[in-house]
Protein backbone atom coordinates (compact mmCIF):
# COMPACT_ATOMS: atom_id res chain seq x y z
CA UNK A 1 0.00 0.00 0.00
CA UNK A 2 2.48 2.02 1.30
CA UNK A 3 4.56 1.82 -2.19
CA UNK A 4 1.75 2.24 -4.23
CA UNK A 5 0.41 5.53 -2.60
CA UNK A 6 4.21 7.02 -3.05
CA UNK A 7 4.40 5.32 -6.68
CA UNK A 8 0.95 7.48 -7.29
CA UNK A 9 2.53 10.96 -5.75
CA UNK A 10 5.50 10.27 -7.84
CA UNK A 11 3.45 10.23 -10.66
CA UNK A 12 1.30 12.86 -10.27
CA UNK A 13 4.69 15.34 -9.78
CA UNK A 14 6.10 13.36 -13.01
CA UNK A 15 2.76 14.45 -14.68
CA UNK A 16 3.01 17.71 -12.93
CA UNK A 17 6.36 18.08 -14.67
CA UNK A 18 5.44 16.91 -18.28
CA UNK A 19 2.06 18.91 -18.32
CA UNK A 20 4.13 22.44 -17.42
CA UNK A 21 7.04 21.44 -20.43
CA UNK A 22 3.66 20.09 -23.17
CA UNK A 23 2.06 23.61 -22.10
CA UNK A 24 4.98 25.60 -22.96
CA UNK A 25 6.28 23.57 -25.49
CA UNK A 26 3.97 24.51 -28.40
CA UNK A 27 1.18 26.88 -27.52
CA UNK A 28 1.28 28.65 -30.81
CA UNK A 29 -0.93 28.05 -34.45
CA UNK A 30 0.48 24.90 -35.57
CA UNK A 31 -0.64 24.25 -39.21
CA UNK A 32 -2.30 26.91 -41.94
CA UNK A 33 -5.27 25.56 -43.45
CA UNK A 34 -6.56 28.14 -46.17
CA UNK A 35 -5.65 31.46 -47.07
CA UNK A 36 -6.10 33.82 -49.85
CA UNK A 37 -4.85 37.68 -50.39
CA UNK A 38 -1.65 37.79 -49.37
CA UNK A 39 -0.08 40.80 -49.55
CA UNK A 40 4.00 40.99 -50.73
CA UNK A 41 6.97 40.76 -49.28
CA UNK A 42 4.34 39.63 -46.55
CA UNK A 43 2.70 36.79 -48.72
CA UNK A 44 3.76 33.27 -46.72
CA UNK A 45 1.04 32.76 -44.74
CA UNK A 46 3.24 30.19 -42.60
CA UNK A 47 4.73 33.56 -40.96
CA UNK A 48 1.40 33.17 -39.31
CA UNK A 49 2.42 30.36 -37.61
CA UNK A 50 4.86 29.87 -34.45
CA UNK A 51 5.87 31.95 -31.84
CA UNK A 52 5.25 35.76 -32.24
CA UNK A 53 8.60 38.10 -33.19
CA UNK A 54 10.50 38.95 -30.22
CA UNK A 55 13.85 40.24 -31.79
CA UNK A 56 12.51 41.92 -35.57
CA UNK A 57 14.64 41.62 -38.53
CA UNK A 58 17.70 40.78 -37.24
CA UNK A 59 19.63 40.09 -40.67
CA UNK A 60 18.07 43.85 -41.96
CA UNK A 61 20.81 46.03 -40.27
CA UNK A 62 17.72 47.63 -38.81
CA UNK A 63 16.25 45.12 -36.41
CA UNK A 64 15.79 45.27 -32.56
CA UNK A 65 13.44 44.29 -30.27
CA UNK A 66 9.63 44.21 -30.44
CA UNK A 67 8.48 47.33 -28.83
CA UNK A 68 4.59 48.64 -28.43
CA UNK A 69 6.87 51.56 -30.68
CA UNK A 70 8.94 49.11 -32.73
CA UNK A 71 6.85 46.52 -34.17
CA UNK A 72 7.78 43.64 -36.56
CA UNK A 73 8.24 44.26 -39.84
CA UNK A 74 10.47 41.55 -41.41
CA UNK A 75 9.00 39.30 -44.41
CA UNK A 76 9.77 35.88 -42.63
CA UNK A 77 7.36 37.50 -39.74
CA UNK A 78 4.10 38.56 -41.04
CA UNK A 79 1.32 37.53 -43.09
CA UNK A 80 -0.37 41.14 -44.56
CA UNK A 81 -4.05 40.45 -45.51
CA UNK A 82 -5.23 42.19 -48.86
CA UNK A 83 -8.40 42.79 -48.78
CA UNK A 84 -11.22 39.85 -49.28
CA UNK A 85 -7.96 37.78 -48.00
CA UNK A 86 -7.82 35.38 -44.96
CA UNK A 87 -5.35 33.12 -43.17
CA UNK A 88 -6.81 30.18 -41.57
CA UNK A 89 -4.68 28.39 -38.76
CA UNK A 90 -4.71 25.49 -36.95
CA UNK A 91 -3.53 24.63 -33.19
CA UNK A 92 -2.52 20.75 -32.63
CA UNK A 93 -4.30 20.85 -29.55
CA UNK A 94 -7.41 22.61 -28.40
CA UNK A 95 -7.59 26.00 -26.87
CA UNK A 96 -9.83 25.73 -23.60
CA UNK A 97 -12.21 28.16 -21.90
CA UNK A 98 -10.27 27.82 -19.00
CA UNK A 99 -11.46 29.83 -15.78
CA UNK A 100 -7.91 29.76 -14.61
CA UNK A 101 -6.64 32.04 -17.51
CA UNK A 102 -5.53 35.49 -16.49
CA UNK A 103 -8.47 37.69 -17.37
CA UNK A 104 -10.82 34.73 -18.49
CA UNK A 105 -8.72 35.05 -22.13
CA UNK A 106 -7.92 31.72 -23.77
CA UNK A 107 -6.46 32.81 -27.19
CA UNK A 108 -4.40 36.00 -28.20
CA UNK A 109 -3.71 37.14 -31.67
CA UNK A 110 -0.40 39.16 -32.53
CA UNK A 111 -0.38 41.70 -35.09
CA UNK A 112 2.34 44.48 -35.98
CA UNK A 113 0.21 47.22 -34.42
CA UNK A 114 2.20 49.99 -32.65
CA UNK A 115 2.21 53.66 -30.89
CA UNK A 116 2.87 56.33 -32.72
CA UNK A 117 5.93 57.90 -30.66
CA UNK A 118 4.43 61.45 -29.21
CA UNK A 119 7.93 62.50 -27.76
CA UNK A 120 10.41 60.90 -30.55
CA UNK A 121 12.10 58.84 -29.60
CA UNK A 122 11.88 59.04 -26.17
CA UNK A 123 8.60 56.49 -26.11
CA UNK A 124 5.58 58.12 -25.16
CA UNK A 125 2.64 56.57 -26.80
CA UNK A 126 -0.04 58.86 -29.13
CA UNK A 127 -2.00 57.67 -31.45
CA UNK A 128 -2.26 53.38 -32.40
CA UNK A 129 -1.57 52.15 -35.43
CA UNK A 130 -4.14 49.65 -35.57
CA UNK A 131 -5.55 47.57 -38.89
CA UNK A 132 -8.26 45.25 -37.39
CA UNK A 133 -9.19 42.06 -39.07
CA UNK A 134 -12.16 39.96 -38.30
CA UNK A 135 -11.14 36.81 -36.20
CA UNK A 136 -13.69 33.88 -36.27
CA UNK A 137 -12.93 31.02 -34.35
CA UNK A 138 -14.27 26.91 -34.96
CA UNK A 139 -14.04 24.01 -32.88
CA UNK A 140 -14.32 21.99 -35.94
CA UNK A 141 -13.32 24.01 -39.07
CA UNK A 142 -16.99 24.47 -40.15
CA UNK A 143 -19.01 26.19 -37.62
CA UNK A 144 -17.48 29.64 -37.44
CA UNK A 145 -18.31 32.32 -34.61
CA UNK A 146 -16.99 35.64 -34.95
CA UNK A 147 -15.46 37.17 -32.13
CA UNK A 148 -17.06 40.83 -31.85
CA UNK A 149 -14.76 43.86 -30.59
CA UNK A 150 -11.65 42.44 -30.74
CA UNK A 151 -9.45 42.75 -33.92
CA UNK A 152 -6.51 40.78 -35.06
CA UNK A 153 -4.09 43.94 -35.52
CA UNK A 154 -4.71 45.93 -32.70
CA UNK A 155 -4.50 46.15 -28.67
CA UNK A 156 -2.31 45.08 -27.37
CA UNK A 157 1.16 45.74 -29.51
CA UNK A 158 4.02 42.94 -29.04
CA UNK A 159 6.53 43.41 -26.46
CA UNK A 160 9.64 41.03 -26.68
CA UNK A 161 11.57 41.83 -24.04
CA UNK A 162 10.86 42.87 -20.10
CA UNK A 163 14.07 44.97 -19.87
CA UNK A 164 14.30 47.57 -22.38
CA UNK A 165 14.91 50.84 -21.54
CA UNK A 166 14.13 52.50 -25.34
CA UNK A 167 11.17 52.20 -27.40
CA UNK A 168 13.56 51.44 -30.70
CA UNK A 169 16.31 49.57 -29.23
CA UNK A 170 18.56 47.50 -31.21
CA UNK A 171 19.56 44.84 -28.68
CA UNK A 172 18.02 42.75 -26.91
CA UNK A 173 16.82 42.52 -23.85
CA UNK A 174 17.55 39.76 -21.27
CA UNK A 175 14.23 38.96 -19.95
CA UNK A 176 12.05 37.70 -22.04
CA UNK A 177 8.12 38.69 -22.51
CA UNK A 178 5.60 35.81 -22.19
CA UNK A 179 3.71 35.24 -24.98
CA UNK A 180 1.07 33.12 -23.43
CA UNK A 181 0.26 35.46 -21.03
CA UNK A 182 -2.71 38.33 -21.91
CA UNK A 183 -2.31 41.92 -20.65
CA UNK A 184 -4.65 43.13 -18.37
CA UNK A 185 -7.60 44.03 -20.91
CA UNK A 186 -8.82 47.13 -18.33
CA UNK A 187 -5.01 48.69 -19.18
CA UNK A 188 -4.43 51.72 -21.19
CA UNK A 189 -1.05 52.58 -22.78
CA UNK A 190 -2.20 55.66 -24.50
CA UNK A 191 -0.08 58.79 -23.07
CA UNK A 192 2.23 56.44 -21.00
CA UNK A 193 6.04 55.87 -21.39
CA UNK A 194 7.84 52.64 -22.18
CA UNK A 195 8.54 52.67 -18.66
CA UNK A 196 4.98 52.39 -17.74
CA UNK A 197 3.82 50.43 -20.75
CA UNK A 198 6.30 47.46 -19.26
CA UNK A 199 4.84 47.81 -15.92
CA UNK A 200 1.59 47.37 -17.44
CA UNK A 201 2.20 44.34 -19.29
CA UNK A 202 3.19 42.59 -15.91
CA UNK A 203 5.31 40.13 -17.88
CA UNK A 204 2.70 39.95 -21.06
CA UNK A 205 3.77 40.05 -24.35
CA UNK A 206 1.17 42.16 -26.02
CA UNK A 207 -1.45 40.69 -28.02
CA UNK A 208 -5.23 41.11 -29.00
CA UNK A 209 -7.07 38.75 -26.37
CA UNK A 210 -9.93 36.51 -27.16
CA UNK A 211 -12.22 34.87 -24.31
CA UNK A 212 -14.06 31.81 -25.70
CA UNK A 213 -16.62 32.33 -23.70
CA UNK A 214 -17.88 35.05 -25.27
CA UNK A 215 -18.67 32.83 -28.49
CA UNK A 216 -20.07 30.39 -26.09
CA UNK A 217 -17.66 27.38 -27.12
CA UNK A 218 -15.16 25.29 -24.39
CA UNK A 219 -12.82 24.87 -26.80
CA UNK A 220 -11.62 25.81 -30.30
CA UNK A 221 -8.82 24.47 -32.62
CA UNK A 222 -9.33 27.15 -35.84
CA UNK A 223 -8.62 30.59 -36.04
CA UNK A 224 -9.52 32.68 -38.98
CA UNK A 225 -8.64 36.09 -39.60
CA UNK A 226 -10.17 38.20 -42.93
CA UNK A 227 -10.03 41.22 -44.03
CA UNK A 228 -12.95 42.58 -45.64
CA UNK A 229 -13.50 44.18 -48.97
CA UNK A 230 -13.35 47.75 -48.69
CA UNK A 231 -11.56 48.51 -45.50
CA UNK A 232 -9.22 50.40 -46.80
CA UNK A 233 -6.46 48.62 -44.98
CA UNK A 234 -4.41 45.38 -44.96
CA UNK A 235 -3.69 43.64 -41.34
CA UNK A 236 -0.83 41.90 -40.18
CA UNK A 237 -0.42 38.69 -38.16
CA UNK A 238 2.77 37.23 -36.94
CA UNK A 239 1.41 34.46 -34.92
CA UNK A 240 -1.40 33.23 -32.85
CA UNK A 241 -0.66 31.68 -28.48
CA UNK A 242 -2.75 29.43 -26.12
CA UNK A 243 -3.21 31.18 -23.20
CA UNK A 244 -1.41 29.22 -20.31
CA UNK A 245 -2.46 29.65 -16.85
CA UNK A 246 1.20 30.85 -15.26
CA UNK A 247 1.76 28.65 -13.06
CA UNK A 248 -1.28 26.39 -13.95
CA UNK A 249 -3.66 25.86 -11.52
CA UNK A 250 -3.82 21.90 -12.23
CA UNK A 251 0.22 21.88 -12.11
CA UNK A 252 -0.17 24.17 -8.65
CA UNK A 253 -2.01 21.31 -7.02
CA UNK A 254 0.52 18.71 -7.90
CA UNK A 255 3.12 20.61 -6.47
CA UNK A 256 1.01 21.12 -3.70
CA UNK A 257 0.61 17.17 -3.29
CA UNK A 258 4.38 16.61 -3.79
CA UNK A 259 5.26 19.45 -0.85
CA UNK A 260 3.11 17.37 1.02
CA UNK A 261 4.35 13.85 0.40
CA UNK A 262 8.09 15.67 1.40
CA UNK A 263 6.89 17.07 4.97
CA UNK A 264 5.75 13.38 5.32
CA UNK A 265 9.02 12.38 4.29
CA UNK A 266 7.98 10.57 1.48
CA UNK A 267 9.83 10.03 -2.15
CA UNK A 268 8.48 12.82 -4.82
CA UNK A 269 9.40 12.86 -8.55
CA UNK A 270 11.58 16.14 -8.72
CA1 LIG B 1 -12.22 32.14 -21.06
CA1 LIG C 1 -0.51 46.29 -39.29
CA1 LIG D 1 5.29 35.37 -37.21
Amino acid sequence: MQRAMNFGVAALCALAGSEAVMASADPWADTVVDFAGGVAPFGDASASLGEPTRFTAPSSGFGGPTTPFQSSFGADELFSIGEGGFVTVRFDEPVTDDPANPFGIDLLVFGNSFYFDQAFPDGIAGVLSSEGGVIEVSADGADWHVVQGVGADGLFPTLGYSDVTQAFPTDAGSVLTDFTRPVDPGFDPSGKSLSEIIAGYNGSGGGAGIDLATVGLASISYVRVSNPTGSGVTPEIDGFADVVPSPGAGVLLMMAACARARRRGRACGA
